[in-house]
């Protein structure tokens, strides 16, 4: 039973796009895993449904009210508004700490029972998580508290988002030679690039992707790097010698470098498991990364004073030990650790993939022996729901 021992569970998502396309495509991921896995009536409340629309082109940016997917959208157009507690779901999700607007808590407050509130938190690797999951924060005036939710890699976290459907799904595609032809297919790579180590490129725009593309020029295997279009604009845009707009492509010694449109977010998932080896960023397409079953290497958000040099090496300690070469490589590429060579250090990370590709399996076991994020939040929502209706 859901807090409310309602037979149709509410939950309510408030995502402010804050940067780029996370916050949504996490948002957006875990309201369908809601909806189509665990059967929860989903409103999901965006600020900005033209990022929105990028990962998933269904959505109308001009509809105040829709329905995409079985998930209720609906436009975020300000803090204003007043609100019955009718209108408030059981279940309330506030991502990355985002202000709810002060008429929605006001009739949470008044809401019988009261909806579980908790606060979703950003994910790392760092031990510290473990302590914070689930911490209550009393709100100073209104009689709610809410909790906080944090994704994380052990037990005592949240765990990550994974469908139950999603491993069956990569094996089967990358199984299958034909589908992954005809889904690059849909981007025009050329022969050559099909039989050439396919790299898919997602970054920020201070990694060292001209490094990287100089040393796959002059490298002796043929090298298909593809990349949304947008990301690495300004190295990209110089080796093809041409705006750097989706079909732009060129090739230069073993390299070919294209540029693709920004595809569909389930799509972005058939790209990860069609290359050879993911460069990827941020946390949602990390999060991806790691069950593709493929090497990645992640660029991580930059943050101020090189927070995320901690959190770059928390990750590396619990996922690349014994894998040396995709710890310096990492390091290198977020400007934590520069390489003596970064000739030497690709060679090195193209001779440690197969352990790399290996680790993937192990992860995977270990990471989701402790249950997918949809799950234990709702499992985590439930108890707070029982224990609030304990109080009354
Ligand atoms: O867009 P990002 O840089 O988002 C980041 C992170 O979420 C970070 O934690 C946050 O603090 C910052 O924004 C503000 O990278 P991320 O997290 O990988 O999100 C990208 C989303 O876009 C992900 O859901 C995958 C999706 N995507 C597509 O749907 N199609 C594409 O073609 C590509 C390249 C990505």
């Amino acid at each position: 039973m859901l807090p409310h021992a309602s037979p149709d569970p509410t939950l309510a998502i408030f995502c402010k796009v804050v940067d780029n396309y996370g916050d949504i495509g996490i948002c957006w991921r875990l309201a369908r895993q809601l909806r189509h896995e665990h059967g929860v009536a989903v409103t999901l409340w965006v600020d900005d449904l033209a990022s929105f629309r990028r990962i998933c082109p269904e959505v109308d940016t001009a509809a105040a009210l829709q329905d995409v997917r079985g998930v209720t959208v609906r436009h975020w157009a300000g803090q204003d508004g007043v609100f019955a507690p009718e209108d408030v779901a059981g279940i309330v999700i506030e991502f990355f700490g985002c202000d709810i607007p002060p008429g929605y808590i006001e009739a949470m407050a008044r809401r019988t029972p009261r909806p579980v509130w908790l606060n979703y938190e950003g994910l790392t690797a760092e031990d510290w998580v473990e302590g914070c999951h689930r911490l209550p924060s009393m709100h100073p005036r209104l009689k709610l508290t809410k909790h906080f939710f944090f994704p994380g890699f052990t037990a005592q976290t949240g765990g990550l988002l994974c469908e139950q459907d999603l491993e069956a799904r990569r094996i089967a595609f990358q199984g299958d030679q034909a589908a992954q032809r005809a889904f690059l297919g849909r981007f025009q790579l050329s022969e050559r690039e099909l039989a050439a180590r396919k790299v898919s490129l997602f970054c920020y725009p201070d990694a060292p992707v001209s490094e990287l593309f100089q040393i796959w020029v002059q490298g002796e295997g043929a090298v298909a790097c593809l990349v949304p279009e947008g990301v690495a604009a300004q190295a990209v845009g110089e080796f093809i010698g041409a705006e750097p707009v989706a079909g732009a492509a060129a090739t230069r010694g073993a390299l070919s470098v294209r540029v693709l449109p920004f595809v569909a977010q389930p799509d972005y998932d058939l790209l990860l498991w069609a290359c050879d080896l993911n460069f990827v960023r941020g946390e949602d397409s990390w999060v991806r990364a790691q069950w593709a079953g493929r090497p990645f290497v992640w660029h991580i958000y930059p943050q101020d004073e090189n927070l995320h040099h901690k959190k770059l090496r928390a990750f590396l300690a619990r996922y690349a030990t014994g894998l040396p070469a995709l710890q310096a490589f990492s390091l290198g590429w977020n400007g934590a650790a520069e390489p003596d060579s970064w000739p030497q250090a690709w060679a090195a990370l193209r001779d440690e993939m197969p352990a790399i590709a290996e680790r993937a399996t192990t992860w995977r076991q270990e990471v989701l022996a402790h249950g997918d994020l949809a799950t234990k939040l709702l499992d985590f929502a439930r108890e707070l729901g029982r224990a609030q209706e304990n109080q009354i």
